[in-house]
């Protein structure tokens, strides 16, 4: 008796299946499917989190990574334009980790790898998702000696990004 029952909602469900695939297929999307999500937030998403968009906000202003790992490399930049990099280094970084150049928070610590050579624009460096993560008109330097480095830097677009994050103005699109 519980099989045949079984067997006859089994059976049901399966016939209307189509019917279920064809109303979703059907359904337009709405207004909020259809638009991407930044612009989708609304001005109390916006109010809420107001408070911690203009702390990350100025954390992304301000560079001050401390390496610790094998390497050695030097790198010197005022916008992406004019820098130079060369070297090779793997390393664990701690401290304030640069411009996010994202929506997604960056970690006081992780990992960060980099070698090869780089001038301006022509970028010979090994392809890495751990990279330093500059931004482009990021003011800095940085250096890498057998075990420990520091990288230092201000990214001026951050600030203008910052300051005007404060009458809700994401220049950076970077805001959550
Ligand atoms: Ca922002």
């Amino acid at each position: 008796m519980k099989h045949s029952t079984m067997l006859l909602l089994l059976t049901g469900f399966i016939a209307c299946a189509p019917c279920f695939a064809e109303t979703a297929a059907e359904k337009p999307p709405t207004e909020e499917e259809k638009a991407p999500a930044h612009e989708s937030h609304s001005a109390i998403h916006k109010i809420a989190l107001y408070i911690p968009n203009v702390i990350l906000d100025l954390f992304d202003v301000v560079r001050l990574r401390v390496r610790v790992g094998p390497g050695i490399a030097a790198d010197v930049r005022a916008t992406k334009l004019a820098s130079v990099f060369v070297g090779s280094y793997g390393s664990v970084y701690a401290g304030l980790p640069g411009p996010r150049n994202r929506r997604k928070p960056k970690l006081p610590i992780g990992l960060e790898s980099r070698s090869g050579l780089q001038v301006s624009v022509v970028d010979g460096t090994a392809d890495t998702n751990i990279g330093p993560d500059y931004g482009p008109t990021e003011i800095g330097l940085g250096v890498h000696v057998l075990i420990i480095g520091v990288d230092v830097g201000v990214e001026p677009l951050e600030l203008l990004d910052f300051v005007t994050g404060l009458v809700f103005i994401d220049l950076r699109d970077d805001d959550l």
